[in-house]
């Protein structure tokens, strides 16, 4: 067997530890402070997933921050505790500035996510639920009825940049098949390189929703405009339904899943997640269905075509 065939009954599993686009009243399985999201990596990793995903909230509130003692902590931790792929988010959370957003490249990750284009980020649905907000948590998600999610040609460039810089390896999240456009211009541009590593993230209102025609018009989109060896590929949906309907989907076509906290609360229709091991434990049994078992770090190292551990910053 080659090492393609071989990797054919693989899948990477990410894992979104926490968000930048979820408050605490949400589910209190949510890990805050920086302890607790290493804990969550620690049983995530456990649990079969080879890549996290992570964000750091203020302590006491709960709220989204990019603050670096915080990502130091977490990312130092999890590089002690397991061999996983530490992927930190360049999109942070609300109100947040793309330097701000930046700034966790200092560090030096093997990869971190770059977004691949702007979009009215929309949680203010959520804002009418019957949840116990503190004042905070319903002004942030109120306040997306006019939030743009800034991913400007000019943002994407300085975060690829710093990127290279850091030799750290995009994992580009895209929202919607024109964005797969902006990538385009962006390669003609000389700022990205492909081969790419995507990640669809479909779910978000003000962008996609979480449905297969959308995830396979995405997906032949970006094999149409770049070649099918030009990128690997995962899916991400947000909500229950969308995160494991579009996990199975992509279980089907070849594809890599991310599931975890950040993006959906639930593990069933009607169970809440206790944490985000539940949901990378249902994605594994998911993936044995299609008779897939979850890649090492070492192979999704391998497969994202990742620098490895020996030259990061923390
Ligand atoms: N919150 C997700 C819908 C990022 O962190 O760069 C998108 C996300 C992006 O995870
Ligand atoms: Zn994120």
């Amino acid at each position: 067997m080659n090492d393609m065939d071989a990797m054919a009954d693989k899948v990477i599993i990410t894992c979104a530890l926490t968000g930048g686009m979820t408050v605490p009243a949400q589910s209190s399985a949510i890990p805050i402070t920086a302890d607790a999201i290493v804990a969550e990596g620690v049983r995530a990793w456990e649990a079969g997933a080879s890549v996290l995903h992570i964000h750091v909230r203020e302590e006491e509130t709960g709220r989204p921050v990019a603050d670096l003692d915080l990502f130091e902590k977490v990312l130092g931790r999890l590089g002690q505790l397991t061999d996983a792929v530490l992927q930190p988010t360049t999109g942070g959370g609300r109100g947040m500035t793309v330097e701000e957003r930046g700034s966790v490249l200092r560090f030096r990750p093997e990869m971190a996510t770059l977004n691949a284009g702007s979009i009215n980020f929309g949680l203010y649905p959520i804002a009418e639920r019957d949840l116990p907000f503190a004042d905070w948590e319903r002004d942030y998600l109120e306040g997306t009825r006019d939030y743009i999610f800034k991913n400007t040609f000019a943002d994407i460039t300085y975060l690829a940049d710093l990127m290279k810089q850091a030799d750290t390896r995009p994992e580009i999240e895209v929202y919607d098949v024109g964005q797969l456009f902006n990538l385009r211009q962006l390669v003609r541009d000389g700022v990205l390189v492909p081969p790419f590593n995507l990640q669809f993230v479909l779910g978000v209102l003000g962008g996609n929703m979480a449905e297969p025609d959308q995830l396979l018009h995405m997906l032949r989109t970006a094999q149409r405009i770049f070649g099918e060896s030009a990128f690997t590929w995962s899916a991400a949906g947000v909500g229950y339904a969308g995160e494991f309907q579009l996990a199975a989907l992509a279980l089907m076509l070849g594809g890599n899943v991310r599931v975890g906290l950040e993006d959906n609360l639930r593990v069933r229709r009607r169970a809440r997640a206790t944490s985000n091991a539940d949901l990378v434990t249902k994605a594994v049994q998911l993936a044995e269905m299609f008779d897939k078992t979850p890649a090492t770090p070492a192979e999704a190292r391998a497969t994202l075509g990742l620098k490895g551990t020996t030259d990061l910053g923390f």
